[in-house]
């Protein structure tokens, strides 16, 4: 408690030595900068460093957003979060082939442009790397309009037979992972029941916000599982194989498994499950000034399912609703705003919930389960800022 004092007045005094600083903000530089509106100014937070900026995605490097900079619906090709774990393959687009391959009434192979003649569907989807946390202030996030094929109806017309009943995706991409001491060559991979595969939201995307795909992002083509978390789309897809049991990889069983303390059937146990479908989640990512009006804006991720409100606390003060944007889909991110009026001069802090269609609300940190992985941070992020006097 003492300890949490210090460091919360040693936040306020760097932060107000920030704002009385002579063109501090002009240490960001400018193409970093939210788009504003005239005599509209960005708050800082006060729990993250006054410069947050990223240089663009790098080959084989992991990008993520200055979420303070989250002010458009779709996030720009090259802003759109990067992560991968055996680097950047660049596949070869005249030999490039879609293999579907197992448990299947005909195994196929299509090129790209058999892909790209078949009947295509457009639709945006959100989401967040499962490693994404308040350490990198939600960074690891984007929401993209995605172009491309139903996977649905290359599984049909391969026709799973009856006893496919796990649908692995291979990535291009591999490594070298050491597996009881051995050293085995592996390629990404994940897994989908059959009935999770047939989802008709399901895509392989051949393009992202009208592009083809970009190289960081699959290039040609990535699946696409719209409500599950970042792992679940592969990228750099070659390979679709129908098999009759589970598939265990690094990505499905070692990795990406998330470890937390839960009651089963009134037992207390330590569970382990692989990342998959999104927790409902709210985050408040920006803050800015006009006048004597504030806009908190934020962003709230759902596995699909109907979101009911949303609301910011500020202090001890209640629950407030905050506006949610009307032009969100079923599984884009939603981002929202609420109007803070004569706020007061000093330090706040400042948070969000989400609470979805069915009366489901958004854990506190202190709610979450007791969980030793770094993986699936869903809590309330509480955020600290200082209201100029
Ligand atoms: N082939 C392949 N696909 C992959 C990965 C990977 O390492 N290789 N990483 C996954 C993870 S962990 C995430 S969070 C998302 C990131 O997608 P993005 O870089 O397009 O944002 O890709 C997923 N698909
Ligand atoms: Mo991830």
């Amino acid at each position: 408690m003492h300890d949490e004092k210090i460091d919360r007045r040693t936040l306020l005094k760097r932060s107000l030595n920030t704002t009385m600083a002579v063109g501090a903000v002009a240490t960001i530089p400018q193409w970093a900068m939210p788009a504003l509106a005239q005599g509209e100014e960005l708050v800082l937070f006060t729990d993250m460093p006054a410069d947050f900026s990223r240089g663009p995605a790098i080959p084989g490097g992991t990008h993520f957003l200055d979420t303070r900079q989250i002010t458009s619906f779709y996030t720009d090709n090259a802003d759109f979060y990067v992560v991968q774990h055996y680097g950047q393959p660049e596949v070869d687009i005249d030999s490039y082939r879609l293999k579907v391959t197992g448990l299947v009434e005909t195994e196929r192979e299509y090129t790209l442009s058999d892909l790209q003649q078949r009947s295509q569907f457009q639709q945006a989807a959100g989401f967040e790397c499962g490693g994404n946390s308040p350490r990198l202030y939600n960074g690891l996030i984007g929401n993209a309009n995605w172009g491309g094929v139903r996977l649905r109806d290359i599984l049909a017309e391969c026709g799973i037979k009856p006893e496919g009943k796990e649908v692995v995706f291979f990535g291009a991409d591999s490594g070298t992972e050491n597996i009881r001491d051995t050293d085995v060559e592996q390629n990404f991979a994940r897994s989908l029941s059959q009935e999770d595969a047939m989802r008709p939201e399901n895509m392989l995307a051949l393009q992202m916000n009208g592009e083809a795909l970009p190289l960081f992002h699959g290039r040609p083509l990535r699946l696409l599982i719209p409500g599950f978390y970042g792992v679940a789309n592969v990228k750099w897809l070659t390979q679709i194989h129908v098999q009759d049991r589970r598939f265990m990889s690094r990505f499905m069983g070692r990795d990406y498994v998330t470890l937390k303390k839960e009651m089963i059937g009134g037992q207390e146990r330590w569970v382990e499950n692989s990342v998959t479908r999104i927790h409902l989640k709210s985050a408040i990512t920006r803050v800015t000034r006009m006048g004597n009006t504030h806009k908190i804006s934020g962003f709230v991720l759902t596995d699909g399912v109907g979101v009911r409100s949303v609301e910011v606390k500020i202090g001890n003060g209640p629950w407030m609703q905050a506006q949610l944007d009307s032009g969100a889909t079923q599984y884009s991110w939603k981002l929202f705003q609420y109007q803070w009026n004569n706020a007061s001069p000093g330090e706040h802090t400042i948070v969000s919930r989400v609470t979805d269609a069915n009366g489901k609300v958004q854990l506190t940190a202190e709610q979450m389960p007791e969980k030793i992985s770094r993986w699936e941070n869903y809590g309330q992020f509480p955020r600290t800022l200082v209201i100029a006097g």
